[in-house]
């Protein structure tokens, strides 16, 4: 992987400006991609305090330092991959004590493991990994692997799951792939059992069914890659990758109870999937689905709860592996899709910052999702150019000089404006 500087990044991925606007408040409305550090495949972003760790598919966790991968890594798996496997998903706990990760173990177990959370700047010790939960991959390829992990409003560790390339898993509810799994990590229902270190939510759609697999919530998903709880409604949002029609985005308000069937292999998003849907259950339709090649592969995200972004706030910012990144939001009785920005590497992963800042993964590098005030200058600047005071068209916020008119000596500004002026 070659190093690529920070600031050629940043012009790499100038990001479009979505609106533009005159004569508004000066809010910020365009944003760019800030990076973070040049990483080839990393799954994962975290923020802890001051660090930041950066998760790579390949089995190892770094911390960031002077804005490169500090080596060694703080914490080096045996469960690294490629393609769709590795090193996957990782959750902090909600009282920051340990962490869990999600990983595919020589592509024949999917493995949940815990870790005491280091002291800040120490590495993670290894000796404190203990198995959580680990089940068999299905036999039917290296992909579907899903890995997604997150701890729930309610205090449970969510497990998405997915169909390890042979379809019917999705609807076998005697096997946990293919699924949301939940499952509460501070008891052991299973003394006897060193792969299951875990106790089920008495509310679990299976708990008490005998033959059934009782950690499942919800099921009927091929590729949960990435999903989210929404951290101030606490909607539970699950993308699910599609087979080669439709990528869709699902929500389920909060308090949803488990259960639900979201419907593949029958249904790949609204329409029926590669076997027909005859005799298959309904299930839940999804929010909204794309069809290819429009997308190529969705890649779940966050409903925006930062402060950095205003206008982003309250919608849901998600992207396509292919290189562009999109909100949704309610407009009245439908959803509104959006084109933010574009990129010019695959998107990987979205993640969350404990402030509700948003991390983006891509191929050769980390980065931060950022207001671009220098655009938004311009933008108005644009919109304004020519008008003096006493104008309609006239906007103070665009007279960077504040002598009265908005004209080349304003652009000449703007230019000193951070990222412009970098
Ligand atoms: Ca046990
Ligand atoms: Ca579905
Ligand atoms: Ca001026």
């Amino acid at each position: 992987m070659s190093l690529i500087a920070p600031k050629i990044l940043r012009v790499l991925f100038a990001a479009a400006c979505i609106i533009h606007w005159a004569g508004a408040p000066a809010v910020a409305q365009s944003v760019r991609l800030d990076p973070v550090v040049s990483a080839s495949s990393a799954t994962w972003v975290a923020e802890l305090g001051a660090d930041t760790w950066v998760m790579l598919q390949r089995g190892f966790i770094h911390r960031v330092r002077d804005e490169a991968l500090e080596e060694p890594p703080i914490l080096t798996t045996t469960c690294g991959g490629a393609g769709e496997a590795g090193l996957l998903g990782l959750a902090i706990s909600p009282d920051s004590t340990c962490f869990y990760t999600y990983c595919t173990p020589q592509l024949r177990r999917i493995l949940v493991a815990r870790y005491t959370m280091p002291s800040q700047g120490e590495p993670v010790d290894a000796a404190t990994e203990e198995v959580v939960f680990q089940f068999p991959r299905r036999p039917g390829g290296g992909n579907h692997n899903a890995g997604w992990i997150a701890f729930g409003p309610d205090g449970y560790l969510y497990i998405a799951t997915g169909d390890n390339g042979a379809f019917d898993n999705s609807q076998d509810l005697t096997i946990p792939n293919g699924k949301i799994l939940r499952i509460d990590v501070s008891r052991d229902d299973f003394p006897d059992d060193p792969l299951r270190n875990f106790a089920i939510p008495p509310d679990n759609p299976f708990a008490d069914a005998p033959g059934l697999e009782p950690t499942i919530w919800h099921y009927g998903l091929r590729n949960p890659w990435r999903c989210s709880f929404d951290r101030e409604t606490g909607d539970f949002w699950i993308t699910d990758v599609g087979n080669g029609l439709r990528e869709e985005i699902n929500v389920l308000p909060a308090g949803t109870p488990g259960g639900v069937n979201f419907g593949w292999p029958c249904y790949e998003g609204a329409i029926p999937g590669p076997f027909g849907d005859d005799g298959c259950d309904p299930g839940a339709a999804p929010l909204i689905d794309f069809p290819h090649p429009f997308f190529r592969a969705i890649i779940g995200g966050y409903v925006y709860r930062g402060s950095a972004i205003p206008h982003l706030y309250g919608k849901y910012i998600f992207a396509d592996l292919v290189n562009r990144i999109f909100t949704l939001e309610r407009d009245g009785d439908s959803w509104k899709v959006r084109l933010l920005m574009r990129t010019d590497q695959a998107i990987y992963s979205i993640s969350e910052a404990p402030d509700g800042e948003l991390y983006v993964c891509t191929s050769f590098a980390a980065w931060k999702l950022v207001p671009d005030p220098c655009r938004d200058s311009i933008s108005a600047l644009l919109a304004a150019y020519g008008a003096c005071a006493g104008d309609a068209a006239y906007n103070a916020d665009a007279d960077l000089n504040a002598d009265g008119c908005v004209n080349l000596s304003d652009l000449a500004e703007a230019l000193t404006i951070a990222p412009c002026g970098e």
